[in-house]
């Protein structure tokens, strides 16, 4: 069996978090994760207040166990789901696309463990001085929103650079890389694209097909003329708008534009073309369906078995 201190930060039976995916995370995924011994988060992504209190709710009606919500910084509503995850005392907060310091104070005086994903060992150490109970490494590899660096070159400068739990996010989709991970001294995963096709995952079919569809060189990095990279799997809104980023006759307000609605467009519409179908790199080896708790204790066998294993090479 595998334990790490993560667990007991938490009362969680496995040290994996369920990454906070735009439109796609919500309650049901998020309880499903939980019930299945792992950490559900809810993505608050660009939604109000009131849409975020129901989802807790509903969260809190269908597991008894902890979960999480992940609060998208980018958000034109930050500070209001800001003020509702401390009114609702959510037992842990992990934020993205940015830096939460600003929120923390009131975050943990109610009481929230406060788990920022980061991208830089910059950000790592402000998340530690305003005191962060973990943080969560994420690479470039992973799906949506990401920074410059790989998963393997990052976690080990995050673990040597801060005195905290560090879990490990991006391009981890089986036991084998939760093994490497915890090689690399993370005491934890995030996985995001692997959650996506869980049976309680209510996108849209046509998401999880072309995640389940996806080979070694079908994602794309869009977005990084605007200072936001996003990965999303190749389609024509993708290939459209990459062209786009490199033609100068294209003006960024332009580029802005094109941007808008295609998340929705493809989580809750399935539209093939104008959405955009943000997915790690991982997702050429995410070839099945199965309930969330299955995913779970499937990845959680192959790294024992892995990890027994890892002395083969020593003498
Ligand atoms: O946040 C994510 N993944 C996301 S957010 C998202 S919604 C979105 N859509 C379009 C454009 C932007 C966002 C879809 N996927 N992952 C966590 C993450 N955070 N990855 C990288 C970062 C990050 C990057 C820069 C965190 C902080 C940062 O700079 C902090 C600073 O100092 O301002």
């Amino acid at each position: 069996m595998i334990k790490t201190p993560l667990c007991e930060l938490l009362g969680i039976e496995y040290p994996i978090f369920q990454g906070g995916m735009a439109w796609i995370a919500d309650a049901e995924l998020a309880a499903a994760v939980s019930n299945g011994g792992g950490l559900g988060i809810i993505s608050a992504m660009n939604a109000g207040g009131d849409w975020l209190r129901e989802q807790i709710r509903k969260a809190k009606s269908l597991t008894d166990k902890p979960f999480g919500v992940n609060i998208m910084l980018m958000s034109p509503h930050v500070d209001e789901v800001a003020q509702v995850v401390a009114e609702e005392k959510v037992a842990v907060v992990t934020t993205g696309a940015g830096n939460p310091t600003r929120f923390m104070e009131k975050w943990i005086a109610a009481g929230i463990k406060v788990i920022p994903v980061v991208a830089s060992v910059a950000l790592a150490k402000m998340a530690q001085r305003a005191g962060a109970a973990a943080v969560i490494a994420e690479g470039g590899e992973s799906g949506g929103h990401v920074g410059d660096l790989t998963t393997m070159v990052l976690v080990p400068q995050i673990v040597d650079a801060v005195d905290l739990p560090v879990l490990a996010a991006g391009g981890i989709g089986d036991g084998r890389g939760v093994a490497a991970a915890f090689m690399l001294g993370a005491v934890g995963v995030q996985l995001g694209t692997r959650f996506l096709v869980a049976n309680e995952c209510n996108v849209h079919e046509n998401y999880k097909k072309k995640v389940l569809k996806a080979g070694d060189v079908d994602t794309i990095m869009t977005g990084k003329r605007l200072g936001h990279p996003v990965r999303s799997i190749k389609n024509q809104f993708s290939r459209n708008y990459f062209k786009a980023e490199y033609d100068g006759s294209v003006t960024d307000e332009e580029l802005e534009q094109m941007g808008v609605g295609s998340l929705y467009k493809a989580a809750v519409e399935g539209n093939e073309k104008e959405g955009s179908f943000l997915a790690g790199q991982i997702s050429a080896m995410v070839n099945k369906e199965q309930p969330a708790a299955e995913i779970i204790t499937e990845i959680f066998t192959e790294a024992e078995e892995v990890l027994k294993g890892a002395g083969k090479w020593v003498r």
